[in-house]
């Protein structure tokens, strides 16, 4: 028996440490939790409770194959490793020979978030020449928002929750998507802290707060202007912090003037006192600290939705306090530590700047015909963008296309591996060696391999090794091996402390107040209230309420949201195994009583919702979570869960209109119809 620490690999903010027991004959017998992991302490989630299940399925992709029945049948056959490489080097030369490299495009995403995984790779397609995927479908806007503003991504260690008296969970539902930060919630509220959440939905997170408002979605600006209009009018706001570390106050006074409650209840739908109460609470009660994550940046503004948020703190000169200011991902610190070039490789351009291609609008990218040169290969790796990514139609439309060689590299025959025309077998975390730099807590995990890679699957920068050798290439940085790499690109970190503990800290200021005495890193060197940078690019200098283009209308009158609520799902990757879909709920339209009664509709009716790209039927499920003119299709399902291997999912009604800045997508500004089947 062996006892084995690794870290999961999961696109998750808490990237839990585990360990993982082996017996004799090399087999993984159980897996739980470490106990001596600062952040997760022993606990895993509902998910990775059952990873064995993932690992040992029968339904695991183990040797490569290629498609034999039309593309989307699902009908392969098994061919060799050698098979494999030789046809993908042979499409790829005669592919750049008769279209240029940037006819062949990676498109990954962080299905494994680990370093290699998910970043050793661009090696290989930088020497290849091939498109580069700019954007994505997760963070970025929120990044880009805040650094609008602060000039940078980085806020509060989140684990300082523990010492706030007023934590405003906003647009994140941390319950169920970052659970093992909750023992440090429950912590200040031990100590008499409130909890508000702000969501349009009445989530798990809701149902256990103190305080829950729920605006409109896509309405928050007009809240967060209204509490700046409160905290100027009554006299709450730092002056003195805000006179030394800010630019734009009279312009920004001047600004929210005209937005009152009464003004912002309107837009949002909130109560008027409750938006004087929240303002002042928020003004008064410190350290006041604002949580967020990543699910409000699903929106056309969601650059906006950052940019106003992390006004606020400012404002109550909250960034004086442990406990105090606002705390998103952590990834922008824990990047610290990490080598990027050293791992990335840029130089390998070799002085070639390839086209860039939307992520989030793989669909239009797909199927458009000026581009030049037209996509002819794709190799899909760590992603299942017939689940994941909005307008799937186009998707579908564009994988379909037979003049298009697609290749994909996963652990299950997914709805997206259902249309490769070759599948390579993936290793799964426990047969990996790799690092994780989390964006939850300021940790660095380490992952050792616990056993064997099943059949003849491989990790992701084993995949990139073969391809190189299948292309032909020389270039010894494409070959390096794991355990190299790994010392190279974490040169603060001892590597072999890391492997031995399983885990290591990453910098953080000492005293825990970041931006106590500012020093942000914008072009004037303070937080940026008005933003004369974004005024130069066309954008409001100051934050401004805007509406999404896509918004309810007499033909599609409610706002659709399509959100992650299953606690055994983990994006789009566990609802096919048996441990976890079968156990949900299964997928259903929730509207309101008011609603489903305006409609004639009643629980488990069958209902039609639908816009102008696609049309699902679903059960009716009546239910407090959402309010009028809001319902919500649950996201994370396959096609199979929707009635059959084409059926539309959630994503086939979601629209894919580009965030404001950031690259995002506004997957939640979608208006559909609802009716009676
Ligand atoms: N169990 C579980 N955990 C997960 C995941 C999972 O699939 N399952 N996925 C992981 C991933 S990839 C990510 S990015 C994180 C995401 O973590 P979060 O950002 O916490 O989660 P989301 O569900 O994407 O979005 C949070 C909330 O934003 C709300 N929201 C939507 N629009 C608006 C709006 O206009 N205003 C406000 N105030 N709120 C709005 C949604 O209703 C939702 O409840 O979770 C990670 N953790
Ligand atoms: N409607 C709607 N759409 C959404 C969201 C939403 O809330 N609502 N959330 C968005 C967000 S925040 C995100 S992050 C994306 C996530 O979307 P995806 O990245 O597509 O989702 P995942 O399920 O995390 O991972 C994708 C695949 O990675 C595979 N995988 C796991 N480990 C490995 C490995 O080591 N190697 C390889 N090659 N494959 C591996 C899994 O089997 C899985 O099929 O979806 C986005 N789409
Ligand atoms: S999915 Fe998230 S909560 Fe679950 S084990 Fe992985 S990192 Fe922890
Ligand atoms: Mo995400």
């Amino acid at each position: 028996m062996r006892i084995v620490l690794g870290t999961c690999h999961h696109d998750c903010p808490d990237s839990c440490g585990w360990q993982v027991t082996v017996d004799d004959a090399g087999v993984a017998t159980q897996m739980r939790g470490n106990p001596d992991h600062p952040y997760s302490q022993g606990e895993l989630c509902p998910k990775v409770n059952r990873y064995l299940g993932r690992v040992y399925s029968d339904e695991r992709v183990l040797h490569p194959m290629r498609r034999v029945g039309a593309k989307g049948e699902g009908r392969f056959e098994q061919i060799s490793w050698d098979e494999a490489l030789t046809e993908i080097g042979t499409r790829f030369h005669a592919i750049i020979d008769e279209h240029g490299a940037e006819a062949i495009m990676p498109y990954v995403s962080a299905g494994n978030q680990s370093l290699l995984a998910i970043m050793f790779g661009d090696r290989f397609w930088h020497h290849l020449g091939a498109s580069r995927v700019t954007g994505g479908l997760c963070g970025l806007v929120a990044g880009a928002g805040t650094a609008t503003t602060m000039g940078t991504g980085k806020g509060m260690d989140p684990s300082d929750l523990r010492n706030s008296r007023f934590i405003n969970l906003w647009g994140t539902n941390t319950r169920l998507t970052n659970r093992h930060l909750w023992p440090f919630i429950e912590e200040a509220r031990g100590n008499g802290a409130t909890v508000v959440v702000i969501d349009p939905i009445r989530t798990v997170t809701a149902e256990s707060a103190d305080w829950f408002l729920q605006p409109k979605p896509g309405s928050d600006v007009a809240l967060m202007l209204a509490m700046m209009h409160v905290l100027i009018r009554d006299g709450l706001v730092d002056r003195e912090w805000v006179d030394a570390h800010t630019v734009g106050f009279d312009d920004l006074a001047a600004h929210v003037a005209e937005w009152t409650p009464a003004r912002a209840a309107a837009v949002t739908g909130l109560d008027e006192g409750d938006i004087e109460t929240l303002a002042r609470r928020y003004g008064t009660e410190s350290p006041a600290a604002i949580r967020t994550l990543v699910g409000a940046e699903h929106h056309e503004h969601g650059g906006m939705f950052f940019r106003t948020l992390t006004c606020l703190p400012a404002l109550v000169g909250a960034w004086r306090h442990l406990g105090g200011g606002y705390a998103r991902s952590v990834g922008v610190w824990t990047g610290d530590v990490l080598d990027h070039a050293a791992l990335t490789r840029p130089d390998l351009l070799a002085g070639r700047s390839p086209r860039g291609i939307a992520m989030p609008q793989l669909g239009r990218a797909l199927t458009d015909t000026e581009l030049q040169p037209r996509l002819h290969a794709v190799v899909m790796i760590g992603v299942n963008p017939l689940v994941s990514v909005p307008e799937r139609q186009r998707v579908l439309e564009g994988l379909s296309r037979d003049d298009l060689f697609t290749v994909v590299h996963d652990q299950f025959i997914t709805d997206t591996a259902r249309y490769a025309d070759i599948v390579l077998p993936a290793t799964t975390q426990i047969e990996a060696t790799d690092a994780v730099t989390s964006w939850g807590s300021l940790h660095v995990g380490w992952n050792e391999a616990a056993i064997e890679p099943l059949g003849e699957c491989v990790s992701n920068s084993e995949l990139h090794r073969r391809l190189a050798r299948a292309m032909g290439y020389t270039e010894p940085a494409l070959f390096e091996d794991d355990l190299t790499v790994l010392r190279t690109v974490l040169p603060s970190i001892d590597v072999d402390a890391l492997r031995r503990d399983g885990v290591a800290d990453v910098p953080f200021p000492a005293d825990r107040r970041p931006w106590a005495d500012g020093g942000f890193p914008t072009p004037s060197g303070k937080l940026e209230l008005r933003s004369d940078a974004m005024a130069a690019l066309g954008f409001p200098a100051l934050p401004t309420y805007l509406e999404a283009d896509e918004s309810p209308t007499d033909e599609f009158p409610f706002a659709l949201l399509t959100p992650k609520q299953q606690t055994r799902f983990l994006n789009s990757s566990y609802s096919h195994l048996p441990k976890h879909g079968p156990l949900e709920p299964q997928p259903a339209l929730e509207l309101c009583a008011a609603d489903a009664l305006q409609l004639g509709l009643a629980d488990g009716d069958s209902a039609r919702v639908w816009n102008h790209r696609a049309s699902l039927d679903l059960p009716v499920r009546i239910t407090e979570r959402v309010r009028p003119g809001v319902v919500a299709v649950p996201w994370g399902w396959w096609a199979r869960h929707h009635g059959g291997d084409d059926a539309p999912v959630a994503n086939s009604l979601t629209s894919d209109a580009a965030t404001d800045w950031g690259g995002g997508v506004a997957f939640w500004d979608t208006a559909v119809a609802v009716a009676r089947v």
